[in-house]
């Protein structure tokens, strides 16, 4: 039976054992996986029911009337690719390959179906993403530190006593890293500021307030320092600039930390003392690092790990193949204009974007401040190609839409950014669709390209891939998936060791050592907007119809408003306003009000990125900061 993986945007990355019999998908969990072995999350269990859905796309679309009407009519895919190539052509005469963009991300995480496509572009010389939506900001902070975001194999989890999640729903978000530190009898603490399901199933929960996870790591820093529960001879070897830090947190009150995070002291000091004597390995979650405080906070907890002498104690990212091969920047002849991924719209209105091509991603639920992005593209000139499985609210807005196919119709591998494992994706049946790559390929011919990388099968870059990292077909063929050994590696920083204290940090204008800064808005209570069980950001909405789009508000915030639970509330601010159903809850606390991401707007009027701000991380690489958005809430 066929091998899949599920490739959506989690750090799971399951490989699964399909089967396809009396034209019906059935999935399971392939029991011979390390990590994700035998078993499937609630959405990974009802993929069937995503490859069957009714509203697949399966002709090319047109657009016939306004942008967002969703008027299109039906066509063939050689008038729509020619149509494509036609409009292709003369925005590039007219303003130059840079005034093209292909805005993609990982809807699809295939090593082919992701990137394949971007060769056409490369070689077009069009813009191109930065890819600052995700996980940006603690990426860089990571890489101040370590040189690196790649910290710890999760499979030597096996080898620890205690795991903390910092600002990760790991119960919603990686499962199986949950389920392997419970295998593996490790104690569960959680830092965050919603009590969420990870926190209710963890060991100790830390409530903290939303951006003072600096001052939190700093001062568990200070208690570990002088309380001489730090691995001197690590430290004295392997770190840079801890004499200047241990003076720096010196001045730090511990009184003022309590104050302003809403932990107690003894808090404070339970965490130090048992973090440093049980040697705890720290997953940084991606979700609590989209704020402006967000960078700042991750180079801060960067630090706790050298202090209890662990060589890389965090997990973030995993980076085990190079994958550029699929990608083919080498077909570049000069340098990509990169376009800051959250400010599309501002880059739309200023004119710099006269034709969007969108594959798996669909901005027009995922992106911030949606008021401003659907007003820059309806009143602008650009031409917006969506190539995608279902008709998003992106391709409601889209001049072309191009019906794509799934996993489920075509080989791939794909890698995982938490575990070390690359999986097989074997074809299982056909439905709808074209892939990712067999659309570009068309694209390419139609535009009468003869270059021949850009008519690779996907079997042959697949085996490239495999081959530049010497990985073995065969034994992909055999188990499905095959382990990526781990290098020993050292810290890519400037002085070869953990940088407490970093040159890079200093040049980008930020103090040398992580620092804590109030952030306010222009209303009273912070919105945040995390990740749903069911959807994975907008996907399976519209397939599994599972989604909660209540606002979640503690019952004194309530009471000050006069709202009781299941009242139907207006939630608004300076970029938009959204009417919703209140449910009081002691899980958020004061001044915190919580709504579900990205759902589809299409199906429900309205999602939380009509509210979300649209800045980035400062100094930290342009990453996104939705949850340094400040709403307030009425009755309506
Ligand atoms: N079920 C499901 N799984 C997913 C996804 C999905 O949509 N659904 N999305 C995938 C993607 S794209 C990503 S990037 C990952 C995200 O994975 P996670 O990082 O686990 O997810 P989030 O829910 O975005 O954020 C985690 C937590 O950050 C907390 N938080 C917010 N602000 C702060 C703060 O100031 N301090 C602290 N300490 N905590 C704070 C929130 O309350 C939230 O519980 O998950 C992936 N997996
Ligand atoms: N408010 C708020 N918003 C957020 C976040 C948040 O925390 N809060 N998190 C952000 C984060 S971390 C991320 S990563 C982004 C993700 O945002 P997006 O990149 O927009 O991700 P998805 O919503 O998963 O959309 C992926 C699309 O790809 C399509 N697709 C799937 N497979 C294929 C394929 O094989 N081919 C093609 N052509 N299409 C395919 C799917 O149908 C879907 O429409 O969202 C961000 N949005
Ligand atoms: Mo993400």
């Amino acid at each position: 039976m066929p091998f899949s993986v599920c490739m959506r945007d989690c750090y799971d990355t399951c490989s699964m054992i399909s089967e396809f019999k009396d034209g019906k998908l059935t999935v399971r969990g392939n029991p011979r996986h390390p990590v994700t072995a035998g078993f499937l999350c609630p959405k990974g269990a009802l993929l069937p029911k995503w490859f069957h859905a009714k509203g697949r796309l399966k002709k090319p679309l047109i657009r016939t009337d306004e942008r967002g009407s969703g008027e299109f009519r039906e066509t063939s895919w050689e008038e729509a690719i020619k149509v494509v190539v036609d409009k292709l052509r003369e925005t590039i005469e007219e303003h130059g390959s840079e005034s093209v963009l292909v805005y993609q991300y990982a809807g699809d995480r295939g090593a082919v179906n992701y990137a394949f496509p971007l060769r056409l572009f490369h070689y077009l010389n069009t813009s191109m993403l930065d890819y600052g939506i995700c996980d940006r900001a603690g990426h860089e902070a990571l890489k101040d530190v370590y040189g690196t975001a790649v910290g710890m194999d999760p499979e030597e989890l096996k080898n620890q006593r205690l795991l903390v999640y910092w600002g990760m729903n790991a119960f919603w978000t990686n499962l199986h890293g949950f389920m392997l530190a419970k295998k593996n009898n490790l104690e569960i603490w959680t830092v965050d500021v919603v009590r969420t399901e990870t926190a209710k199933r963890s060991d100790r929960f830390f409530q903290i307030r939303p951006d003072t996870d600096v001052l939190f790591a700093l001062s568990v820093a200070k208690v570990i320092i002088e309380e001489n529960l730090y691995d001197k001879a690590f430290v004295r070897e392997n770190v840079y600039g801890f004499e200047e830090f241990k003076n720096y947190v010196k001045t730090l009150s511990l009184d003022y930390v309590s104050k302003e995070t809403g932990l107690s002291i003894e808090d404070i000091e339970e965490f130090a003392r048992g973090y440093a004597e049980k040697r705890g390995v720290i997953h940084i979650g991606y979700g609590f690092q989209r704020s402006l405080a967000g960078g700042e906070a991750v180079r801060a907890i960067a630090i706790l790990p050298a202090l209890v002498g662990h060589r890389f104690g965090f997990i973030y990212d995993m980076k085990t193949i190079d994958k550029s091969y699929a990608e083919g920047a080498f077909l570049r002849s000069k340098p990509a204009k990169r376009i800051p991924q959250v400010k599309l719209a501002e880059y739309i209105e200023r004119g710099e974007i006269k034709f969007l091509y969108v594959y798996n991603s669909n901005p027009l639920a995922s992106l911030p401040n949606q008021n401003r992005l659907r007003k820059a593209l309806v009143e602008s000139d650009v031409f917006v190609v969506t190539h995608d499985i279902f008709l998003t609210d992106t391709a409601l807005y889209s001049d072309v839409v191009l019906p794509a196919n799934t996993f489920f119709e075509r080989l791939d591998i794909a890698d995982s950014y938490y575990h070390r494992y690359v999986a097989l994706n074997e074809p299982v049946a056909r439905l709808h669709g074209k892939s990712n790559s067999e659309v570009t390929r068309l694209l390419a011919k139609a535009l009468g390209i003869e270059n021949p990388y850009l008519y690779e099968s996907d079997e042959e870059v697949i085996r490239k891939i495999l081959e530049l990292n010497g990985l073995s077909w065969d034994e992909l063929k055999e188990k499905g998936f095959v382990r990526v050994p781990e290098k020993p590696r050292k810290w890519e920083t400037p002085s070869g060791k953990i940088e407490f204290y970093s040159q890079r940090v200093v040049e980008r204008g930020l103090s040398p050592f992580p620092e804590y800064r109030k952030f306010k808005g222009k209303y009273p209570l912070r919105l945040l907007t995390p990740t749903y069980r069911m959807t994975i950001t907008s996907q399976y909405h519209n397939t599994y119809g599972m989604v909660d789009p209540n606002l979640y508000i503690n019952p004194a915030d309530a009471e000050e408003r006069g709202i009781q639970d299941g009242d139907a509330v207006e939630v608004f601010n300076e970029n938009g306003r959204i009417r919703t159903v209140a449910k009081l809850s002691d899980d958020v606390p004061r001044g915190v009000v919580l709504l579900y991401k990205a759902f589809w707007v299409k199906l429900l009027g309205w999602n939380a990125n009509f509210l979300t701000i649209d800045e980035t991380v400062q100094n930290y690489g342009n990453g996104s900061a939705y949850h340094s958005t400040w709403v307030d809430v009425r009755k309506v």
